[in-house]
């Protein structure tokens, strides 16, 4: 009988080996390795946003076939018409963030209140303000729509409050937002740089496709209401007269999906506040601040015109701002008219 060579018995490997997908959640812990104070709560919270948003995937495909389609009959706290899928949507986000234990305070545009954890047991170091489904005019027909998110930390030693809502942009700590269209991909930033996930529906998790999404410096795109030009002030109605007659126009009416196509694409969007909306239509804590984060850590600029959107405080939690956002040259340009203004 040969002897067996104990030393050849082990081959070394390493991740990388053959076939490799980077999952979300792979890629999330990796970055919790590689950071001193990580403790993984943020892994935890992510697998719980994950988990809503490929539930919310998977019933706006089959929207119109189990009758999820339509409105409610009932009108939120901003006076908006409530679709069923908005309220689906809220309910599976609010129930699978709680459970994560990572939270301690929920915002959503859907609930006229901030949510606090009651069981302070159950509270965790984070606060998550997000929009559960963004776009809603477009759910009925088929079109893109999403979920955004952001994420603070609770202020340290202190009670959680409205002290931790009403601060500016700049305390995020991470943000993205999950775009349910042709596909279903996931955009996140965790401070550093910006990464897109595809949902791989058979297997169910979001991979890797769009690794460190960087905004060129201009684009040849913009994208804005121009139905409501007319209640424009007059810098960005001066704006977008100057960028008609040289860029193409696009706009979805989903904010997620004007984001993304801005983000993979370049050039600008905006929803500039106006005389019909004097602070804007697009809310502060959960649809401005995450996209306004994503574009920054993406390389480019968000803006209300006057002032970095990263910087605005908001008064309530559902409070709104005028915004612009994109490449660098192209919201710089979009300045220039309100410092000439
Ligand atoms: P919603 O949160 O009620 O869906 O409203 C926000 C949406 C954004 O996705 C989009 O950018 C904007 O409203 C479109 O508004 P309008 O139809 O006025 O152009
Ligand atoms: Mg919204």
């Amino acid at each position: 009988m040969a002897e067996i060579d104990n030393k050849n018995l082990f081959t070394k490997i390493n991740v990388g080996s053959g076939t490799d997908l980077m999952t979300m959640t792979r890629w999330v812990l990796a970055q919790q390795q590689a950071s001193a104070e990580a403790t993984g709560d943020l892994t935890i919270l992510l697998t719980a946003i994950q988990f809503g948003c490929k539930y919310v995937a998977s019933k706006v495909k089959q929207a119109g076939l189990i009758n999820l389609l339509g409105l409610t009959g009932e009108a939120n706290v901003q006076g908006e018409d409530v679709k069923k899928l908005d309220v689906l949507a809220n309910d599976i986000f609010r129930n699978s963030l709680i459970a994560s234990g990572k939270v301690s305070l929920l915002v959503s545009e859907e609930d006229e209140h901030a949510m606090v954890v009651e069981n302070p047991e159950q509270r965790g170091k984070y606060i998550v303000t997000f929009d559960p489904l963004d776009g809603s005019s477009n759910i009925d027909c088929g079109v893109s729509i999403g979920t955004i998110f952001g994420i603070f930390r609770v202020q340290d030693g202190e009670e959680v409050g409205m002290k931790d809502l009403i601060r500016s942009g700049r305390n995020m700590v991470a943000a993205g937002y999950c775009m349910y269209g042709s596909y279903c991909e996931m955009i996140l930033s965790v401070g550093s740089g910006v990464n897109g996930f595809t949902l791989d529906p058979a297997i169910g998790e979001f991979i890797m496709t769009h690794p460190n999404i960087t905004l060129p410096p201009r684009g040849k795109i913009y994208s804005v209401n121009e139905g409501n030009m007319k209640y424009f002030d007059e810098p960005s109605k001066n704006y977008v007269n100057a960028v008609k007659n040289k860029y193409s126009a696009r706009y979805v009416g989903s904010m997620v999906a004007d984001v993304h196509r801005t983000l993979l694409y370049g050039g600008i969007f905006g929803y500039p506040a106006d005389s019909k909306s004097k602070r804007g239509k697009l809310r502060i804590l959960y649809e401005v601040f995450p996209m306004a984060y994503l574009i920054e850590q993406a390389g480019g600029k968000a803006t209300t015109g006057t002032q970095s959107a990263l910087d605005l405080v908001p008064e309530h939690i559902h409070d709104r701002s005028g915004v612009w956002l994109g490449s660098k040259e192209d919201v710089e340009e979009l300045e220039s008219f309100y410092k000439q203004a």
